[in-house]
């Protein structure tokens, strides 16, 4: 059985994926918040902005799943810290280590200025949206460079919105459902022939605005669509005033400064 290390633990990803994965690997969660790990997991409590920490939870793991970091548009120091050079300690760490399959779940926050009337695949040049999504841009750089010049094997995922349901009418086309977060987490972990891929972390949603044909290329076979909750989401949406934010894919973190979690509305969540 593989030792996967999912860092960022505690966060809602991290909750959901540790869930979906349990018995399939060996885990180890690590989080710089406390955890107490469910049956049969390790917990290992960590900060990635320490570099010895980054080296002590990536020691002996066949694949990292990097969630750590700051999850939401928020102030620079904070961003910095957590998601460039916490980023680059995991990303250090694993090749000290020895690690070679690393999965960063990016963002649709690398490409949120998009216009949501776009169709984009993994090809299209960044647009970030928010200093958040640049940190994340400056995740799926720096695993480009470690896939090429030292032959790390990195799976990125431009995660939408994992949660149990679409939560407004922009994540129906976001939407990740947990378990298919888990089946195209596996797919990162397991495909044989991984160098550097970036796909699309969103259900089989009919309002999608990507293309994730590389994701269904490496086998990803979405089971759920956004579009059975539609009419429930919609009847309940209420237009933002904010027409930059309704027009672009990364909707209010295209214009506001700060976003909170909306999973959990605790200012700078971490994922
Ligand atoms: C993200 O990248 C965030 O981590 C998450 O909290 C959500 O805001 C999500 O994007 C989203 O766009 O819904």
């Amino acid at each position: 059985m593989k030792t996967v290390l999912i860092t960022g633990a505690t966060g809602d990803v991290g909750t959901h994926l540790s869930r979906e994965l349990a018995g399939k690997y060996r885990l180890r969660l690590s989080d710089k918040r406390p955890l107490k790990p469910p049956k049969g997991q390790m917990f290992v409590r960590a900060d990635i902005t320490k570099m010895a920490d980054a080296l002590r939870i990536t020691k002996g793991a066949d694949a990292v799943v990097h969630l750590g970091g700051y999850s939401v548009e928020g102030p620079w120091e904070a961003i910095l810290q957590a998601n460039i050079i916490g980023c680059y300690h995991v990303f250090e760490a694993a090749r000290r280590n020895g690690v070679k399959r690393i999965l960063f779940p990016t963002s649709n926050h690398a490409v949120g200025f998009y216009r949501r009337d776009q169709t984009i695949d993994h090809r299209v040049y960044p647009k970030p949206d928010s200093r958040y999504g640049v940190s994340k841009v400056f995740g799926e750089a720096l695993g480009s460079l470690y896939a090429d010049k030292y032959g790390m094997e990195v799976f990125m995922i431009r995660i939408g919105n994992v949660n149990p349901k679409p939560i407004d009418k922009r994540r129906l086309s976001l939407w990740f459902s947990p378990r298919d977060l888990a089946q195209l987490v596996s797919i990162g972990i397991d495909h044989p022939d991984i160098k550097f891929e970036i796909v699309y972390g969103i259900s089989a949603n009919k309002r999608a605005w990507y293309d994730n044909s590389n994701a269904h290329r490496l086998g990803y076979r979405p089971q759920d669509d956004s579009e059975i909750y539609a009419e429930e989401v919609l009847a309940r949406e209420k237009p933002s005033g904010d027409p930059i934010a309704e027009t672009h894919q990364g909707g209010i973190f295209c214009t506001a400064e700060e976003v909170p979690n909306p999973a959990a509305p605790k200012k700078g969540k971490r994922k």
